[in-house]
């Protein structure tokens, strides 16, 4: 068999550079992660499936490779699809066998069955772009999945380091050039312009906020958001900290917004005062947490749920204003559906907010932004955070059509319209975007004139404690109803409703990560005392009775 001109002995001899080590990976929460130095076959083959991705849609097909919050020694790969989605589900199979096929023989068998499968037509042209964080893999992981990509002739476009959604950003960009729904220019520059144009119509005329302080985990994010500074001038007051980026072992090492938001800790390498306001992207720029000090000297984290809250207030408030009415398919008109979609680690005072105050509904899904990306398009706003900082707003054709012909009764409404139409540019469409995020924040407390600790005042959090702890078997845990329960080992999951019981306002899950080799225990209680003894119980009793390996957790510092 071709495969499109290309002969499969091509395909073997080139592969024969990157032979499959002894390792099962799986296509998890955000594409393969594990230690850099186990990827080099991974990336190799994801190039020959991204080109099949592109055959078969006719589309540019993204490949970004970073372990995002992981530590530096990881690295991973993911897909991006031609409207910066992540990968078709049904397709995460294909890169698991793909990547788990022994020999190179076995290697082309698995792309022959998704040619076959999926009908590939092999004869038309492939396009891939292709971008990479700071870590020190990413070198040589970018040579092993070019050398895929070359094989099967594909055409690449390399744009180095870019933070995650950017890379999301370009892959639409490409896509959409040329049509009606034309999203920008694939270069960093359109980025930052696009950006920087939004960001200054809902602060020109208002009182500047005062610095910024961002935390850019010594990941891509520092490089990055200099460059958006240089763009935007005089109209944001940004420090860069925690930008090491060549420093080997300072990625997201005890900073980033995946360790202050798991330890409620400020990160180090960066000095906080009370009446700084500061923020912490992670490694690749897709997340971010806001946090300060307070008079009494104690730390105060704003973390996703508090960025949807502020979000989706802003967006009630000026859909009640603009009052826009939404042509629906069946003839009729009605006023805009907006959802605020959240997963089990949203803390119970955020969805007890949004839904009995904001009155908004709070679907809940699985962890993993794919899932609650896919739950926000059912609405005409989807707002759509993680706890941990990831998340975006989605707003739906039938709305932006709606704000474009709209026109104001009054100046208030125009104004309400204008700032609706200026949230679907300023907000990142693609995915959950550290940077544009914290414009978003930014924008709506400069127009709203809000402190940190006003924003901070909407509903007070539920004390809460993480912990991941490692096992030998990660997969003998299996969750149900949007991760809230175990169906195995259920004997776990009796423990824990009994644990739970001892609590007011007690709630407690296990899930398997995705993304570590590790398993995470959250527990939230009505005090931080309560919340933890739940937490380091269970904690405990997964690490003693399911095969806990190295430390057994302990409270940290
Ligand atoms: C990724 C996913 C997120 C998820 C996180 C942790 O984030 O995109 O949706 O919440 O991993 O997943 P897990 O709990 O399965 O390890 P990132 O920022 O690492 O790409």
């Amino acid at each position: 068999m071709s495969f499109g001109g290309i002969t499969a002995e091509a395909i073997k001899t080139a592969a024969k550079a990157y032979p499959k080590p002894a390792v099962h990976y799986t296509y998890g929460t955000a594409g393969f992660r594990t230690k850099g130095d186990l990827l080099p076959s991974v990336m190799f083959r994801i190039g020959l499936l991204a080109v099949l991705r592109s055959k078969v849609l006719g589309k540019t097909i993204g490949v970004m490779i970073t372990a995002s919050h992981n530590p530096e020694i990881d690295n991973g790969v993911k897909l991006v699809e031609p409207m910066g989605e992540m990968l078709k589900q049904s397709w995460e199979g294909y890169a698991t066998e793909l990547a788990n096929a022994e020999t190179e023989d076995a290697m082309l068998d698995s792309l022959k069955k998704v040619i076959a499968e999926e009908n590939i037509p092999m004869d038309v042209n492939s396009s891939v772009v292709v971008a990479r964080d700071t870590r020190p893999s990413g070198d040589l992981l970018v040579k092993a999945l070019l050398d895929g990509l070359n094989v099967m002739k594909a055409d690449i476009k390399n744009y180095d380091m870019l933070t995650t959604p950017q890379l999301h950003y370009m892959v639409r960009c490409i896509n959409t050039k040329g049509t009606p729904d034309a999203y920008g220019e694939p270069t960093t520059d359109g980025y930052y312009n696009k950006l920087y144009a939004a960001f200054k119509k809902f602060v020109v005329g208002k009182p500047k906020l005062s610095q910024l302080h961002v935390d850019c985990a010594n990941g891509v994010g520092a490089p990055k958001l200099k460059e958006l500074i240089k763009v935007m001038g005089n109209d944001i007051d940004i420090k860069v900290e925690n930008d090491q980026i060549t420093t080997k072992g300072k990625l997201n090492y005890k900073c980033g917004a995946d360790f202050v938001k798991l330890y409620q800790l400020q990160p180090e390498g960066m000095e906080l005062k009370p009446g700084y306001r500061a923020c912490s992207l992670d490694g690749d720029a897709d997340r971010i947490v806001y946090y300060y000090i307070d008079n009494d000297n104690k730390f105060r984290l704003l973390d996703g749920d508090k960025i949807a809250s502020l979000a989706a207030g802003y967006i009630m408030d000026m859909a009640k204003i603009a009052n826009i009415q939404v042509p629906r398919e069946d003839g009729s008109k009605s006023p805009l559906k907006i959802g605020v979609v959240q997963t089990a680690y949203a803390n119970g005072s955020s969805t007890d907010y949004l839904r009995n105050k904001l009155n908004v509904p709070v679907p809940f899904t699985q962890t993993g932004v794919k899932h609650l990306h896919h739950e926000a398009l059912k609405y005409d706003v989807g707002v759509y955070f993680e706890a941990n900082g990831h998340g975006t707003v989605l707003f739906s054709d039938a709305a932006i059509n709606a704000f474009k012909t709209t026109k104001g009764a009054t100046p208030e409404q125009e104004n309400a319209i204008e700032s609706l139409k200026g949230l679907t540019e300023l907000i990142n469409q693609a995915v959950g975007d550290a940077i544009s995020d914290m414009l978003l924040v930014e924008a709506i407390l400069t127009v709203r004139g809000w402190t940190l600790e006003q924003w901070n005042s909407q509903y007070t959090d539920l004390p809460s404690r993480q912990e991941k702890v490692k096992v030998s078997d990660r997969t003998q845990f299996k969750c149900i109803k949007a991760d809230t329960e175990l169906a195995e080992p259920k004997e776990l999951q009796e423990i824990i409703d009994n644990e739970v019981k001892k609590y007011p306002n007690g709630r407690c899950f296990v899930r398997p990560s995705g993304t570590e080799d590790i398993v995470r225990v959250y527990a939230e209680a009505n005090t931080a005392e309560n919340a933890d003894k739940l937490n380091y119980t269970i904690s405990g009793i997964v690490f003693d009775k399911f095969g806990g390996v190295g430390e057994r957790p302990s409270y940290y510092l």
